[in-house]
């Protein structure tokens, strides 16, 4: 075990020397393209963050008015903290988006190429896409709505959602948007703290098959929202629908006569952009405030840094919009950046479990970004799956959401990757707005497990509980030094939280609420939230670890660990395993805890195993783990479980406990 003997680090128990260096011929290619060009790149922006910034500013985003200062930031203690950039700016998200291309004469390039659970397709060039966000725009503007009203949409993964978020960005409406599939409490709790005038939403969307009925969850939800005077439908299912005469409008009514030319509204660099809700442990959901130009640049550029994107690729970010992700690398950064983007409307497992990689082969995407959840579910279904496909097109592979287990990485990397395609395990948060940790493709060897180095721009210190800055390999919590472009500008309507959850524990340095280590090389490893740290006997463990040594044992296919309250110990080790094939067993029960005991030690060995078929998860597949822990302690699990994906688990959960 590392010597964590620094008062209040995080124990490493976890071991992992592979390196996978990018290959010659990516690395020959690639817009960063050695260690040493990344290095000069990152140590020229922590030299002179505004002198870069500036530049990159006023190159690569469309300006109506230059701004006149580059980074307004009160160090160290404004009250709330808060960073301006491109200040005195005037620009358009969706003008980067879209009118920037056609301008460069770009615009007949495909944007979108979508795919419908059906099967159902449909391509669309960015001067197509251009015209829908046009009559788009034109259409909100037909209800009266104005910049800085705000404007929820609750839609499947059709190509409308994207072109709402574009409308709304068209006219400096803040849109928020809500997962597909959130209860009508959820969506009203969202209305009412956002203050929405109108709600965009369809019939029902496909889901496996089944048809979600959204439409009427909207009805519902509207009782409860006084502020929204409008409901925009999009006919997706054709399914029978509530209407409200004067309230409900069909979208392609509303659009049908409206007019292709929209002038995009020069906003204000720091105009609010878009508020996306984020599941606080406690409490109600945190609407999280990003606004225009710098989360524009911040999102294009991390993007084309971290997929090596380049023209003639094809991308595909499996991320739902009512994520983050969704918002960064399916909507803003991709477009901004002129890439062509795959947008799929259904579950993985539709019609059956080879649907992602059916839809690589027949779009030869070169670009992948998903989640570990998703990987994880993969391995599960069985190799047999991938088989049938050619995924020789793929060039990158990226993972976000959580800590992607060495043992899901190797799978990724000879399964899908074939052995050659670099990962980027991207790191990042709602708050960041866009990756902050990642390998550069080309540039950084990956080591399985760890999100690798900052990218240019991010300077991450690792605090203990003391407020002094951690070791090599001591455990703390992750920080970041210095204002990036992308970073959040506060929760909506609540500067307070925002000021207390950010910056208040370590001042000046934004507090990310995950832990983290750096190891000897500089290469960065989540530990998991702060919040979720096992304390074992006086030893504070993370829960990844634990985890991913459970994953490496061959009939484990998921594993959460979590820490229940222990008369002797402090804590006590209780972990939930979802198996892949085998039958639940006592015996497999001690093997396992022997494993964790071989992988990674003793302390960290699970006192309470046990047996599931499912974990609670959110939406965008994060374990739920705070559900967990009171059921681990015998608790009746509280707290928001609004962003729960499915509630019928904690039930379950609950019939299995012995
Ligand atoms: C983009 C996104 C943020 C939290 C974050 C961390 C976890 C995300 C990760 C990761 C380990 C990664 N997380 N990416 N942990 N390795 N590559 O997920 O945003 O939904 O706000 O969640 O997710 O705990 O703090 P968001």
């Amino acid at each position: 075990m590392a010597d964590a003997a620094r008062l209040g680090a995080i124990d490493t128990v976890m071991h992992e020397d592979r390196l996978f260096p990018p290959s010659a011929e990516f690395s020959a290619k690639a817009r960063i393209p050695s260690l040493a060009d990344y290095e000069a790149l990152w140590n020229e922006v922590a030299a002179d963050p505004v002198a870069f910034w500036e530049k990159v500013g006023r190159e690569e985003l469309h300006w109506f008015e230059p701004f006149t200062e580059t980074l307004r930031w009160d160090e160290p203690q404004s009250q709330p903290q808060v960073a301006e950039w491109f200040v005195g700016g005037k620009t358009n998200a969706s003008y980067n988006c879209l009118d920037k291309h056609i301008a460069e004469g770009n615009g007949d390039r495909i944007a979108l190429l979508w795919e419908g659970e059906p099967g159902d397709t449909r391509r669309i060039s960015y001067v197509q896409l251009h015209k829908h966000v046009c009559k788009f725009a034109n259409a909100l503007k037909s209800l009266g709505i104005q910049k800085g009203d705000r404007v929820s949409i609750y839609m499947p993964m059709v190509p409308e959602l994207v072109i709402a978020m574009l409308g709304c960005a068209r006219i400096g409406a803040v849109h928020s948007v809500i997962f597909g599939g959130f209860s009508a409490e959820a969506i009203a709790d969202r209305n009412n703290d956002a203050g929405a005038v109108a709600i965009i939403t369809a019939d029902a969307a496909w889901r496996r098959g089944k048809v979600l009925p959204l439409k009427q969850t909207v009805d519902e939800a509207l009782k409860k929202s006084p502020t929204v005077k409008h409901c925009i439908v999009l006919d997706r299912v054709n399914e029978a629908v509530h209407w409200t005469p004067g309230r409900d409008y069909w979208w392609r009514e509303l659009t049908r006569n409206a007019s292709d030319d929209c002038p995009a509204e020069p906003m204000d660099s720091e105009a609010p952009l878009f508020i996306l809700y984020t599941s606080g442990s406690t409490g109600k959901p945190k609407g999280i405030l990003h606004t225009t130009a710098g989360y524009t640049l911040w999102s294009k550029k991390t993007f084309e840094w971290v997929f090596d994107h380049r023209e003639g690729d094809v991308y595909w970010c499996t991320a739902d919009c009512g994520w983050i992700t969704g918002h960064s690398y399916v909507t803003y950064g991709p477009l901004a950046a002129g890439a062509t983007c795959v947008l799929y409307e259904g579950a993985p497992d539709y019609p059956d479990k080879d649907r992602f990689w059916e839809i690589i082969d027949k779009y030869n995407v070169t670009l992948f970004y998903t989640a570990p959840t998703a990987i994880r579910a993969f391995i599960k279904w069985g190799d047999d799956y991938v088989d049938k496909h050619d995924l020789s097109s793929l060039r990158v592979l990226g993972s976000v959401g959580e800590g992607i287990n060495p043992e899901a990485w190797m799978w990724y990397h000879r399964k899908i990757g074939g052995e050659r395609c670099p990962i980027v395990d991207t790191w990042w948060q709602t708050e960041t707005g866009g990756i902050m940790m990642s390998p550069l493709p080309g540039a950084i060897a990956t080591k399985p497990g760890s999100c690798t180095k900052p990218l240019p721009g991010v300077i991450p210190k690792i605090i203990d509980e003391v407020g002094d800055e951690c070791g090599p390999d001591q455990g703390g919590m992750l920080t970041i030094a210095h204002p990036w472009p992308g970073m959040l500008r506060g929760i909506w309507n609540d500067p307070e939280r925002y000021q207390e959850v950010y910056w208040s524990k370590v001042p000046g340095k934004y507090l990310a609420g995950d832990n983290a280590r750096c190891d000897k090389d500089g290469y960065y490893w989540i530990m998991g939230r702060i919040d979720d740290v096992l304390n074992v006997s006086g030893h504070r463990l993370s829960t990844i670890e634990i985890e991913s040594a459970l994953v490496s044992h061959p009939a484990v296919a998921e594993a959460a660990a979590v820490g229940r309250p222990h008369e002797l110990k402090g804590e006590a080790v209780a972990v939930f395993v979802t198996l892949k094939n085998a039958p639940p067993s006592d015996e497999l029960r001690d093997e396992l805890k022997k494993h964790v005991r071989k992988e990674i030690g003793a302390l960290a060995q699970p006192d309470d195993i046990r047996f599931t078929n499912t974990l609670p998860k959110t939406r965008s597949g994060k374990i739920m783990r705070r559900l967990l822990r009171d059921i681990a302690a015998g608790k009746e699990a509280v707290g928001d479980t609004s962003t729960l994906e499915d509630y019928s688990v904690l039930a379950s959960l609950r019939q299995d406990e012995e």
